[in-house]
């Protein structure tokens, strides 16, 4: 959002403002001030003009403005009511050389999963793609797709969500999948030149319009905020991508693949035993009767215990 908009909005927060006073804190005219009232009616914002200044009585419910509305994490939000995947467009984005913008949406009309599959995305979703650019080596970039789920686990888990991570990238309640991450990249001698971080959360959405084997938040616990969910997780998403030492043992306190038997399908055949850890950046450790095996991509299970 434009910052003296941002600033505007800062001091609505605490009550209403008047039109001198605005302009006087803020360094610029009147009409000035006006104009961006004007801008931040037209994207959702109910200010009311009183006797004693401006009101600010509502916010919008979902969208570009209410996610940037208090958002304490460097992304710029590009909202879109549908596209086809946010992904696609994160990565043209990128491309351009641009970063930290978050691409946004209500609904995708082509939703993309890993390996060419698809991705149910119907209206009142959180369709989230994060334009990233670390300067690591290209074999760390499976910890931003780790990252991305302990952020998402943990908002989760701050509106009663009750979701564990099931390796590498499905966060589950009772084991169904509530979210999915698909993380894309490109490098250049090794190292990253971007990464998109694609995180698809099924929220105010009925449960027949996901597969049989996917929840939602409007299952679990009713509708939620989603400006607010999407903030909460862009800020856990920006503390754990800037120490990326925490995210291992925070992925641990969230996983639930951990100590499970699994059968993890590999581009090298199925990798059957027990779960023992994850290592950075991401490769699971499992206990096979061959020994210890480690896998660094693959679709996992969880099996019953023999
Ligand atoms: C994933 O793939 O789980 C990654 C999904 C990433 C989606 C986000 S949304 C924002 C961004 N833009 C995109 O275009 N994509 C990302 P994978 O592990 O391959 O799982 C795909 C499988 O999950 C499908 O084959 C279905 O079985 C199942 N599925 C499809 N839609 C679902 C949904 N809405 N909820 C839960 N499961 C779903």
């Amino acid at each position: 959002m434009q910052d003296t908009r941002r600033r505007i909005l800062d001091s609505l927060a605490d009550g209403p403002v008047s039109g001198p006073e605005m302009a006087d804190a803020l360094g610029v005219s009147r009409a000035a001030v006006w104009k961006h009232i004007e801008a931040l009616r037209d994207s959702g914002f109910g200010i009311e003009s009183r006797g004693d200044g401006y009101a600010l009585v509502d916010v919008p419910e979902f969208g570009g403005t209410a996610v940037e509305h208090g958002l304490e994490a460097p992304f710029e939000i590009e909202y879109h009511d549908a596209i086809g995947s946010t992904n696609d467009r994160a990565r043209e984005l990128a491309a351009a050389g641009r970063t930290d913008v978050a691409v946004l949406a209500d609904e995708q009309t082509g939703g993309r999963g890993r390996l060419g599959r698809a991705w149910a995305a119907p209206s009142g979703g959180v369709w989230l793609s994060l334009v990233c650019r670390p300067d690591v080596p290209t074999a760390h970039a499976p910890v931003y797709t780790l990252a991305a789920a302990v952020a998402t686990a943990e908002a989760l888990g701050a509106i009663g969500v009750d979701a564990g991570i099931k390796w590498p990238n499905d966060v589950l309640v009772d084991g169904e999948k509530i979210t999915g991450i698909l993380t894309e990249m490109e490098g250049e001698s090794g190292r990253v030149s971007w990464i998109v971080v694609g995180i698809g959360i099924n929220a105010n959405v009925d449960a027949d319009a996901v597969p049989e084997t996917a929840t939602t938040i409007r299952e679990a616990v009713g509708d939620t905020d989603r400006a607010a969910l999407t903030r909460d997780l862009l800020e856990r998403f920006e503390a754990l991508r800037s120490n990326p030492e925490g995210v291992l043992p925070a992925w641990r306190d969230a996983a639930t693949t951990l100590g499970r038997r699994v059968r993890v399908e590999t581009q090298r055949g199925d990798v059957v035993g027990d779960a023992a850890d994850v290592e950075f950046p991401g490769t699971l450790v499992v206990e096979t009767e061959r020994g210890r095996e480690r896998v660094s991509a693959g679709d996992c299970e969880h099996l019953r215990p023999v």
